[in-house]
């Protein structure tokens, strides 16, 4: 089947770069019936210098993201089917990695668990089957091992080469020794790509530049968020011993920042141990100029001269090698170490496949090439998207920052919690002086500063009896968590909500583009708030939100990620107006059962429950501030969210405060706020569900209105059968068990599914885990693995809590 544009003519595509990801993408495109597709590299194939032609190929697979273990469990699917001179392009040689502290072996367990969710095969071995494994092993210093059989090595040019010699027997081409020296654009899209050797007209322009991609990006008017690191790769002198050669697994040592795999009778050594060693990558030489290649800058041996040592201890038969030859190769490091995808919305047609390693390359481009074949990627992208940086995110200063920390982290034991360390703090909101006298202790996300709980409560933990905890489950945690939950069920607490994205839609054609965009009933009298959904062609939920109607023209959005704006942007129609107001605004969360007798005396309006009802919004007064109050609760108790500006943020928390004092009130953090919407069954976009899960199989159909009219995801909606797996609510049989995501859930003793978020219930007194398994009915024993250990859940009856909803309709 052969692509057609609009108008019936052949899309013209240009990919930027034969890296591997170029030739990935260059064979998924054309596999999909792509015909005119042009690879344009700069330096002369097939090694043409970038970082692909000296990577020594490690693929281990098993991450915490589902969709990157995804991603390269289809790179060693794939690569293994290629052959290059009768052989293949993937040695599936196996994967260790090793423990050499308590620390790295309980969490050689957890990953065994995030391997067992996607499922890869693996297993946590002894330290005489981790010697078994790698003979040349000092047995002393091992405590243990994660064995994963199918993970192994990449020969990426030679898969590079194999796939490029497809795509042209398809008719794609590649010009090499052609350096990109500009993008064309017309009225927001991309029109071609200009080069030392002409211009090629293109309506699709790939750039799969590798570390050069924000020379690229800047040729388009776009900031590329990544940063060059040169990373350290040394070869040792012939070993000799009689295992040389034998096919030892790709060998891991985290604990000292290393890395090996055999080259024969020689022994590759990465080393991320050494200072980071960034690279502008508007100064990299040309391919000519370069003293190797461009991607490889000489060997700096003091770097290395730490790490030598540390590799001789491991494997005590290298003493009697030397380094034969090393190098500082460059590749791209980004602020959270994901790759980034994606169309940009103000250059249509211009794509990024950036920041991708050789272990995820494939994968990476098959989501692209369905991307632009289909309009959407059939894996969840949400944690690779550039959409899903802050403006604030993608400064200069602060990828650098972060990129750096990335790579010092790389092989880092990273709590899910544990925020970056610079550059903060970034975002605060108004609030943040008074959070600060209150001790609170500040996460991070999505740039904001965000009080997890308050030192100033720990008093009202004091009586609380909690189950101890173990030291990964009590880390970024506090008992103090549960006597803000508490405080919240019994009287009232303040939860600094700014965080929570709000876009603005205003213009004639609002009612009707959101009607189309999203799934619930809009239509409804200004002062309603309506929860729907946003679904993709597939009907996959790319996010949940509350619309609320201000006015009959003016809609204020409560969403999830940058990409929601986005996705509404490339959408709307000319008549409306679409914005982010989260930054010049700000909100407070007034929840609990005295919330009103709180509220009420601030303000002339009458604000009971006949007045202003559930899911109703209005503007009024708190004191001398106007506010919007929208009368709903994440946590699920009676109380609003109130929206002012920034600049009346302070007075507004300074007047609840004091209002507050009589009854109790607390400030209370986002510990507490999830244990609570656990409790009450609310959802977390992009933990819970993703684009990869429709309404139904989530428990959302409630938010979906069949009849209303056309909307995006409604076809696809209609044409789904029974789900054939659930979100289903655990609750963990132990009152002193918990989890906390991602570990994997067996049912009569068959891996089945994995935890999406998990936490306390306070007010239940156990540990609860949403998980998608199987439909299975409440009641039924399941268990759940944590650290290697099981532990037993059972499956629960939607909501946990309240579910006559008095503590919200009064
Ligand atoms: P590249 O291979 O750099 O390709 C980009 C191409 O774009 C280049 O060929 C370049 O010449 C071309 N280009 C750039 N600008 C222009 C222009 N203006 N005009 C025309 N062409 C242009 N990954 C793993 O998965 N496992 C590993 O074990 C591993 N080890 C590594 C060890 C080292 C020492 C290094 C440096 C990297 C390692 N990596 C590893 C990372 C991996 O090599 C890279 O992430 C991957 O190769 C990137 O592929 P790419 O196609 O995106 O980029
Ligand atoms: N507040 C506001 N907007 C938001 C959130 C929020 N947008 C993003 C995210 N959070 C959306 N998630 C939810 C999840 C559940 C509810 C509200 C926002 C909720 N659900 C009720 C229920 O499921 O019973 C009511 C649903 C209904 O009546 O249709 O309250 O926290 N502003």
């Amino acid at each position: 089947m052969a692509i057609r544009g609009d108008r019936g003519a052949v899309p013209r595509v240009v990919i930027v770069g034969a890296g591997i990801v170029g030739c990935c993408l260059a064979d998924e495109l054309t596999a999909r019936g792509w015909t005119d597709v042009t690879v344009v590299e700069q330096g002369p194939m097939p090694a043409p210098g970038g970082s692909t032609s000296h990577a020594p190929g490690l693929v281990f697979r098993t991450n915490p993201s589902k969709t990157l273990s995804e991603m390269a469990s289809y790179t060693v699917e794939k690569f293994s089917s290629l052959h290059v001179d009768g052989q293949p392009c993937f040695d599936p040689v196996g994967g260790l990695e090793l423990a050499t502290t308590p620390a790295r072996l309980a969490d050689l367990h957890r990953r065994a668990g995030l391997a067992a969710s996607w499922g890869i095969e693996g297993e946590v071995v002894s330290a005489d089957a981790c010697l078994k494994l790698w003979p040349l092993l000092d047995r002393d210093l091992v405590l243990g091992g994660f064995h994963t059989p199918g993970d192994g090595l990449a020969h990426a040019l030679p898969a590079a080469r194999a796939q490029l010699e497809r795509a042209t027997a398809r008719g794609a081409r590649c010009v090499d020794r052609t350096t990109v020296t500009g993008i064309e654009q017309r009225g927001g899209r991309v029109t071609g790509v200009v080069t030392d050797r002409g211009t090629f007209p293109a309506d699709h322009v790939v750039s799969a530049a590798g570390f050069w991609g924000p020379v690229i990006g800047r040729m388009a008017g776009i900031d590329v968020p990544l940063l060059p690191l040169a990373h350290q790769y040394a070869r040792t002198t012939p070993l000799d011993t009689p295992r040389g050669g034998a096919g030892l697994p790709i060998l891991r040592h985290q604990d000292r920042d290393l890395y090996f795999r055999e080259h024969a009778d020689r022994i590759g050594i990465g080393s991320y141990a050494h200072r980071p060693l960034p690279v502008d990558p508007f100064t990299v030489p040309r391919y000519d100029e370069a003293p190797v290649m461009p991607s490889s800058y000489p060997f700096t041996e003091d770097d290395f001269a730490p790490s030598w040592e540390d590799a001789t201890a491991l494997l005590p038969p290298l003493a009697k090698t030397r380094i034969h030859e090393g190098f500082n190769g460059v590749f791209s490091f980004t602020p959270d170490g994901m790759p980034v995808l994606g169309e940009v919305r103000q250059l249509r047609g211009f794509w990024l496949a950036e920041a991708v390693w050789v272990t995820h390359s494939a994968g990476v481009a098959k989501a692209v090439a369905e991307w632009m074949t289909e309009g959407r990627p059939s894996v969840d992208l949400h944690e690779c998207e550039l959409t899903r940086f802050e403006t604030a995110q993608r400064s200069p200063a602060y990828v650098e920052e972060r990129a750096a920390r990335q790579f010092i982290e790389v092989y880092d034991i990273i709590h899910p919690l544990q925020p970056p360390e610079q550059p903060r703090p970034l975002r605060v909101s108004p609030f943040y002086a008074r959070q600060i006298e209150l001790g609170a202790h500040f996460l991070e996300g999505g740039g904001w500063e965000r009080p997890h709980w308050y030192e100033a409560n720990a008093p009202l933990a004091e009586p609380l009896t909690l189950p101890p905890r173990d030291d990964w489950s009590a880390r970024h945690w506090s008992p103090i968590a549960a006597a803000e939950a508490k405080a919240t069920r019994e009287k009232v607490a303040l939860y600094d909500m700014t965080p929570l994205r709000r876009l603005e839609v205003t213009g004639p054609g609002s009612l009707e583009f959101l009607q189309r965009t999203t799934t619930n009933n809009l239509a409804k009298k200004p002062g309603s708030v309506t929860y729907t959904l946003l679904l993709d062609e597939a009907a996959g939920i790319l996010s949940d939100l509350t619309v609320a109607r201000l006015e009959e023209h003016r809609f204020q959005i409560g969403a999830n990620s940058p990409a929601d704006l986005d996705r509404l942007l490339r959408h709307a129609p000319d008549d409306i107006e679409t914005r982010d107001i989260t930054a010049g605004t700000c909100c407070i969360g007034v929840w609990g059962p005295l919330a009103r007798d709180l509220v009420q005396p601030l303000t002339r309006d009458d604000l009971s429950h006949q007045a202003l009802g559930y899911f109703k919004a209005t503007q009024t007064h708190i004191g001398p501030v106007p506010v919007t109050a929208m009368r709903l609760s994440y946590v699920g108790e009676l109380g609003w969210e109130l929206y002012t500006t920034a600049d009346l943020g302070l007075a507004l928390w300074d007047t609840l405060w004091a209002a507050g004092q009589r009854h109790g009130v607390i400030a209370a953090g986002r510990s507490a706020f999830n244990s609570l919407r656990l409790e009450k069954g609310y959802r977390a976009w992009g933990h819970d569900m993703t684009a990869e899960h429709t309404p139904y199989e989530s428990g959302l159909g409630f938010a979906v209105r069949m009849n209303k009219g056309d909307f995006t995801g409604r076809e696809a909606l209609e044409a789904l059968g029974e789900p054939t797996r659930r979100l289903t609510a655990l609750t963990l049989d132990d009152p002193a068990a918990v989890v906390l995501g991602k570990e994997p859930v067996y049912v009569d003793g068959l891996p089945s599914g994995y935890v999406t978020s998990a936490g306390y219930g306070y007010t239940l007194g156990r540990c609860i885990a949403y998980a998608w398994l199987p439909p299975l009915e409440p009641g039924t024993p399941v268990h759940i693995d944590y650290f290697g250990e099981k532990t037993a859940a059972t499956v629960a009856q939607e909501p946990l809590f309240d579910p006559r909803m008095t503590h919200i309709l009064k």
